[in-house]
């Protein structure tokens, strides 16, 4: 079902649920290759979420900044291709929410930790900000802090569980937002882990 949550977001709870097993396993063949690393952000901190991507364009942080690349600086290789399974969720959820024809070129994919979190940040490195982002949530629940469009605004907080999509569009796609430090558990899909995956058009 579809929830509302600002102008340009969108929730479809649970849009995910029936190919979880299939996007689990792909993001499992994904790693095998590209393994997760936590990132240096550019002021020198280690992130607690550890990172991989696939498709043309991943995204990183490191001293240089943040910024997406055909090359993960880590393997030294490209990023896998992104499979068709999360091409086509992520254009369709894209097109419920009434943003046809999207056709992203990065999914970056987080993984969550006990304790692990997402600071309030804005994602901005993409070229075309009319572009929305459209998120898969797997695994543990997490409270995620919607805010404004000021660094100090205040914050709602909405829990995204196992299966969850989010569209994140309009003027939405620039507010401030992040993740509360993950609750330890075991999932029976993902175990002791959060995934999060965000499908982009970075150019
Ligand atoms: C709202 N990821 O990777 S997904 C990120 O759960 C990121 O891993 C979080 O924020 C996670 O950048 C949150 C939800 C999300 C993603 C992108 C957004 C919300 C957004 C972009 C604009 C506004
Ligand atoms: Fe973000």
């Amino acid at each position: 079902w579809q929830e509302p949550l600002a102008a340009g977001a969108l929730i479809l709870r649970r849009r995910a649920r029936d190919i979880t097993g299939q996007l689990m396993q792909q993001i499992e063949r994904i790693a095998a290759r590209n393994p997760f690393h936590h990132r240096i952000t550019p002021g020198g901190h280690r992130m607690s979420v550890a990172m991989t991507n696939c498709g043309a364009l991943g995204w990183s942080a490191d001293s240089r900044g943040y910024q997406y690349s055909a090359q993960d600086e880590f393997s030294g290789q490209g990023w896998p291709a992104m499979p068709q399974t999360f091409h086509r969720l992520a254009e369709e959820c894209a097109r419920e929410a009434g943003f046809a024809g999207f056709n992203p070129d990065a999914c970056l994919i987080n993984r969550y930790e006990p304790g692990a979190k997402l600071t309030l940040h804005q994602d901005k490195d993409e070229r075309d900000l009319r572009q929305p982002i459209v998120s898969v949530s797997l695994g543990l629940p997490a409270v995620f802090l919607f805010g404004g469009f000021e660094r100090g605004d205040a914050t709602q907080r909405v829990l995204l569980e196992h299966g969850d999509v989010v569209v994140w569009g309009g003027p939405s796609r620039l507010r401030y937002h992040g993740i509360l430090p993950l609750k330890a558990g075991i999932h029976p899909l993902t175990g002791a882990f959060r995934f999060n995956l965000t499908f982009r058009r970075a150019r």
